[in-house]
């Protein structure tokens, strides 16, 4: 990565990287101003943390990685912020997934969500749904209700990335397996998951792609295996610990 003039030797690059990302994506008419407070929301986290991949996050991400291969129909929602953040590492876990690219706002705009459009096109995407808005999530008021029938609508497993609480509750009541990444382990997005992931963005989408890849040819019997092995409550609670006890 050759973004920013910054060694990739420097202690604080990848957040120095992310930085850049989303302070473009705004530019770019692709991520909110308030994304910009949510970014920084999540660093806090991410600090605490020890910028790392706990071990649970890495099962969860593995976890998550089952779930998209075992779906019917897995669906990946794209804001402002993951746009921004990993357009082409959402392309790659949606080929390695089978999985559709939704574009699904907190803020929608229809231009907003034509530019997100565009850029995971140019980041590779080969079809883009969340432009047709012909679904709605029941519950929630109207611009952030829309989606398309045939895409979160008729989905099974979607992946929601830095969600609102409101609508991670809602997608989850409308019974859909919700595999959640947010670095808040405390938020009502990861502890109404079926699959809470409490990592970065940056490293939980390639950590699920790799998992992916690597559980490719594994059979039905052994996808499930990892599904049931996941356990979210003590996933919540190391994260939560990591928090309260990390070393700094
Ligand atoms: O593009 P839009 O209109 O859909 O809006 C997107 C945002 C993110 C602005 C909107 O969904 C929002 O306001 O979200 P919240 O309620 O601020 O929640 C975002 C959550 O994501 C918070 O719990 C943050 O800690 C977490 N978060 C922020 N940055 C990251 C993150 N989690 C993982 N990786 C990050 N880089």
């Amino acid at each position: 990565m050759d973004e920013i003039d910054v060694p990739e030797s420097h202690p604080r690059y990848e957040s120095l990287l992310t930085r850049h990302r989303i302070e473009e994506g705004v530019d770019l008419g692709i991520t909110s101003r308030q994304g910009l407070i949510a970014q920084g929301r999540g660093e806090a986290y991410d600090y605490l943390l020890g910028e790392r991949t706990l071990e649970s996050a890495d099962s969860a991400e593995r976890a998550a990685a089952a779930h998209l291969l075992l779906a019917d129909h897995p669906v990946l929602s794209v804001n402002g912020n993951a746009a921004a953040l990993v357009p082409g590492e959402l392309v790659d876990l949606a080929e390695a997934t089978g999985a559709d690219l939704e574009v699904n706002l907190f803020n929608r705009t229809e231009e907003r969500m034509e530019r997100i459009a565009d850029h995971l096109r140019e980041h590779g995407a080969e079809a883009v749904k969340g432009l047709d808005a012909d679904g709605r999530i029941p519950g929630l008021d109207h611009e952030r209700a829309k989606v398309d029938a045939d895409g979160i609508g008729d989905a099974d497993v979607v992946l929601v990335p830095l969600e609102d609480g409101d609508r991670a509750e809602a997608l989850a009541e409308m019974g859909k397996t919700e595999l959640v990444i947010d670095l808040n382990p405390l938020s009502r997005s990861a502890q109404t998951a079926t699959v809470p992931i409490v990592d970065n963005i940056i490293r939980a989408v390639p950590g699920i792609t790799a998992h992916a890849r690597d559980l490719a040819d594994a059979s039905r019997a052994e996808l499930e295996g990892v599904v049931e092995k996941f356990d979210r409550e003590a996933a919540l609670r190391a994260a939560e610990d990591a928090i309260r006890s990390g070393e700094l």
